[in-house]
Parts: structure tokens; sequence; C-alpha cells
């Protein structure tokens, strides 16, 4: 099945603006590919176990105030801390389903009003994504859907200002699906798409870095 020692996982992400469907499709996909016996698992961040995921969690619940640079630098040091271990896995032949990720990073910090070259510097050299999955959905109808939880950044305007930046973090590895679009729809699209790069990646595709 083309699974031999040295092939490695592929790393997966999901992107998209608050209520587009992450954590569902990421949940589906992950037992989409259990079942096909290929070793992965989900991640998310902000990781909020660690010591620097509680103080984001905090911030982010509005329990604390941080100035803007200080918690992008925050989540940026939350990835980092698992860098090692991602590329542990990765190496070892798992996938990662990552449910966001430093595109989540530069565009909520963006939005903000801080500098997007700014925001990439502490991205750089974390592990390039093979593959981000972006949930494409009009801020209007993400917040139609109901169930903003109350933490900060879910609001309308500011998701507004989200969207444009994912827009200009658009690249090629990128693929957009359609958000709107029924849930076993979105579903198989993710899973035709994951499956092409899960295999890519263990034909031999090198792991690369980001935005050197
Ligand atoms: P959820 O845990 O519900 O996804 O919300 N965020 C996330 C940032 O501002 N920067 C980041 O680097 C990341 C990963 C997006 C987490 C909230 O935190 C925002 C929503």
């Amino acid at each position: 099945n083309g699974h031999h020692a040295s092939s490695r996982g592929a790393l997966i992400v999901l992107e998209g603006l608050d209520r587009s469907g992450k954590t569902l499709q990421s949940s589906r996909l992950l037992s989409y590919l259990e079942g096909e016996r290929i070793p992965v698992e989900l991640w998310r961040f902000p990781d909020r176990s660690t010591c620097v995921g509680q103080m984001i969690s905090s911030y982010l619940s509005n329990k604390s105030e941080l100035d803007d640079q200080t918690i992008h630098l925050l989540f940026s040091a939350n990835r980092w801390e698992k860098r090692s271990l991602m590329e542990t896995k990765l190496r070892s032949g798992t996938t990662l389903i990552v449910d966001r990720y430093s595109y989540s990073g530069v565009a909520f910090s963006s939005a903000k009003g801080l500098n997007i070259e700014w925001c990439k510097a502490p991205e750089m050299g974390l592990l390039a994504p093979d593959l981000v999955v972006y949930l494409d959905i009009p801020p209007e109808k993400a917040a139609a859907r109901g169930g903003y939880g109350g933490e900060r950044y879910e609001q309308l305007e500011f998701q507004r200002k989200v969207a444009q930046y994912y827009q200009i973090l658009h690249d090629a590895t990128w693929k957009s699906v359609d958000a709107c679009l029924p849930i076993e729809d979105i579903e198989k699209r993710l899973r035709e798409l994951a499956m092409d790069c899960v295999t890519t990646c263990h034909k031999g595709k090198p792991l690369s870095q980001l935005w050197l």
C-alpha cells in the first residue's frame, strides 16, 4: 500500500473563520483516516494544555489583558513549543490534522492592526503544512450560525477583517472549500484532498519550513 518505513505523515491544516466548521470537519476527517488505517492524530492551536496555552486561554476568555504584540508572540510560542514533537510525529509516519495554525496567528493579529510582516516573522521556521484547507464562509453567514461563545474575537466586524487577511495569506498550498455546502459534501471533498496529500507525502515529498 505504498507505506514503507521511510514514509512520513502529512501536515494537514484547517483554517477558517469562527463557526466555519473546522472543528466538526477535522474530527470527521480524523475518523475517516483512522478507518483507512492511516496513523493520524488531531491537534489544535492554541493548545491550551501547556503553560503558554493557559495564558492564551485566559486572555481569550477575557480573564486577563495583554497587549497585541505580547499575545501574538504567545500564540507563536505555543506553536514553537510543539514544533519538535510535530516533526517527530510526521517523520515517524503519523499524519497530523491541525485545527488552526500560523495563518490564524497572522490573520487575527493583522486584523487588529499589527503589521503583517511583523506578524509573520516569528512563524518563520515552523513546519510548513502540506495542505491548508480553507473553509470559506462569508462572515455574515458564520455569524448567523450563532454559537459565538463570547470569547474575544467572536464579533462580526472583527471577523470581516480576519477574512480579508486570510485572503492575503492565500497561497499555492491552499484549497478553498465552500463552507456553506452541505456537511457531507465538505466532508467528501476534504477526504479527497487529504488522501491525495497523504499519498504525496508517503511518496517522499520533503518537509519544508514556513515563510523562509
Ligand atoms: P478556538 O480555540 O475556538 O479555535 O479559538 N487565534 C488562534 C489567534 O488569534 N492566533 C493564533 O495563532 C491562533 C491559533 C483564533 C481560538 C481563537 O484564537 C485566535 C480564535
